[in-house]
């Protein structure tokens, strides 16, 4: 392989078979189209049928920022910065299909393909990468049934709900099923907007509202919330805003968390902390944009608060592990959604390879400080061996034991495996569709697929969850968990309580009285003044 040329542009894609890697990735040829170069390598030489899977993950935390050149011809954008949490994701992603490919129960004569795109985690990538998986070449018009490759099946991303009302826009449009781990803003439930959007992480409005009841529930009545310049933060504490306002709680502050980089308005915002006199404070933010703010807190040395955190940050090691973060955030109270082990997905995570693909390049090098490719060698960094050991890795990649969006993506793959077991297992003449007629799993339409999504009721392998889908939303159920130090000094996320969106009214929201540990002089709930 060679890995000069697969450098140029190595966070754009990256697709794998599992027997053989097939590679993508754009180049501009003197043209402004986006060109993709395709290497099917191994596809027909199976003797199964193929379908494929798409995904999508932001990998990198963002684009690389260029100044708008018109002289040359635009290239594709580059990304940057490496985020372990997101490719443990798409490992999973990966992992999974293994399993299902291995098994001979579910779907035993179908070899399921995928395609992997990174986002980046900015809408300009996941609009660009859902059309490429669309049209699956340089053309911007969707031709998946007119090629003669295998069918595509179903997107399973994008990661934050930005990018997901994005793709599901053009995705919807041909009626292809988007099923997503961790897009959980409210707006994604319109099925009138976003008619082909499943997800396996529940809609925001049961976190906000469970958010909103938490605060009730200790009776603090003057409270600061931040929130991150997104869907996922803008209608997330709006929600929350409107449910404790009604009940007659004030906000002491609202502020928004930036985007890019604005080391002046993280200052800002918390000068604005310590003025307030409120001494709960609500973040609806992921961990990548609350990260800044969390380093100022703590050089600043902000304590005697206590945080609410939402589902995005709550466990994040990014956050967590920061230098000297337990001062400001011990005590923090917030909402994850369901955890759990999954057998085997460590050994999958350390048992890959530095030459499987670009981002498993890129990871390698970042891990051993080292590079895999010749012009870095040439500015003299270290080469790396690919003997190097990822089993004595010590990072968020590897760390399994808060497996929460990771579980998600599993069932999410899991959920599209079987609703194409369902819609192969189909006898004609007793099938859903016209005449009872059935789907033909070598070429099948994607309404056809929506259909078997729709209508899906599975259990997932090692948990025995048993999952299924009320117009495209799973039930809204989360953990409560307090940060406490645990007896070596490291953060231990413990459970004090869950919230239950199904319950009766009285039963929703079950918090342990005394598990709590609270962060401030008197070791008690504090009072929100
Ligand atoms: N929903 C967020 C994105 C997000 C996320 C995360 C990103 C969630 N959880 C964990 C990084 C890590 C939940 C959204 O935008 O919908």
């Amino acid at each position: 392989m060679d890995l000069t040329g697969l450098n140029s542009k190595r966070c754009f894609v990256f697709i794998l078979s599992m027997f053989s890697y097939i590679f993508m990735t754009t180049e501009a040829e003197g043209s402004c189209k986006l060109k993709a170069k395709f290497n099917l390598r191994g596809y027909k030489e199976v003797d199964k049928k193929t379908v494929v899977i798409g995904g999508m993950f932001p990998v990198h935390r963002s684009l690389v920022s260029t100044d708008s050149n018109t002289t040359i011809a635009p290239l594709s954008s580059d990304c940057e910065g490496f985020n372990f949490r997101t490719f443990r994701w798409a490992q999973t992603m990966l992992f999974a299909l293994r399993e299902i490919n291995n098994s001979t129960e579910l779907l035993p004569n179908i070899r399921l393909g995928y395609v992997i795109y990174d986002s980046c985690f900015t809408i300009s990538k996941a609009v660009e990468g859902t059309l490429t998986f669309l049209t699956g070449q340089d053309e911007a018009v969707p031709n998946y049934r007119c090629g003669n490759g295998p069918p595509l099946s179903a997107l399973v991303g994008a990661g934050a709900s930005d990018l997901s009302i994005a793709t599901a826009r053009i995705l919807g449009l041909y009626y292809f099923p988007q099923m997503s781990y961790a897009s959980s803003c409210s707006v994604l439930e319109s099925r009138f907007q976003y008619p082909t959007f499943l997800r396996t992480i529940p809609s925001d409005e049961n976190q906000s509202v469970a958010m909103a009841k938490l605060v009730l529930h200790f009776g603090w009545t003057w409270v600061g919330a931040i929130a991150a310049e997104d869907d996922y933060g803008k209608y997330g504490i709006k929600r929350f805003k409107e449910v404790v306002e009604e009940a007659g709680v004030c906000i002491s502050f609202s502020e928004t968390l930036p985007k890019s980089s604005n080391p002046d308005a993280i200052v800002r915002i918390v000068q604005t902390v310590l003025d307030s006199t409120a001494k709960i404070i609500v973040v609806f933010s992921s961990d990548v944009d609350l990260s800044p703010l969390v380093e100022e807190l703590v050089r600043n040395n902000v304590t005697n608060r206590t945080w609410i955190a939402s589902e995005a940050w709550v466990t994040s090691a990014a956050i967590s592990r920061q230098p000297n973060v337990m001062g400001v955030l011990g005590g923090t109270i917030g909402f994850a959604v369901k955890r759990a082990e999954i057998p085997g997905l460590k050994e999958h995570l350390l048992s890959i390879g530095p030459y499987n693909d670009s981002l498993t390049e890129e990871f390698w090098g970042i891990v051993f400080n080292c590079t895999l490719n010749y012009s870095e060698m040439l500015k003299g960094k270290r080469r790396c061996t690919g003997e190097e050991m990822l089993e004595a890795l010590n990072n968020t990649y590897s760390d399994v034991s808060q497996l929460r969006i990771t579980y998600n993506v599993y069932k999410a793959v899991y959920a599209v495996a079987h609703a194409l077991h369902n819609l192969e297992d189909c006898k004609n003449g007793f099938g859903p569709f016209e005449n009872g007629t059935c789907a033909r799993i070598e070429k099948f339409e994607p309404w056809q697929l929506m259909y078997y999504l729709i209508h899906l009721r599975f259990t997932v392998p090692h948990t025995g969850e048993e999952i299924f889908f009320t117009n495209g939303e799973v039930e809204g159920f989360y953990e409560i968990l307090n940060w406490q130090s645990d007896p070596d000094g490291r953060i231990a996320y413990t459970h004090v309580g869950y919230y239950n969106s199904s319950a009766l009214p009285e039963e929703k929201l079950i918090i342990k009285n005394g598990s709590i540990i609270w962060n401030n002089d008197i070791l008690q709930a504090p009072r929100s003044v």
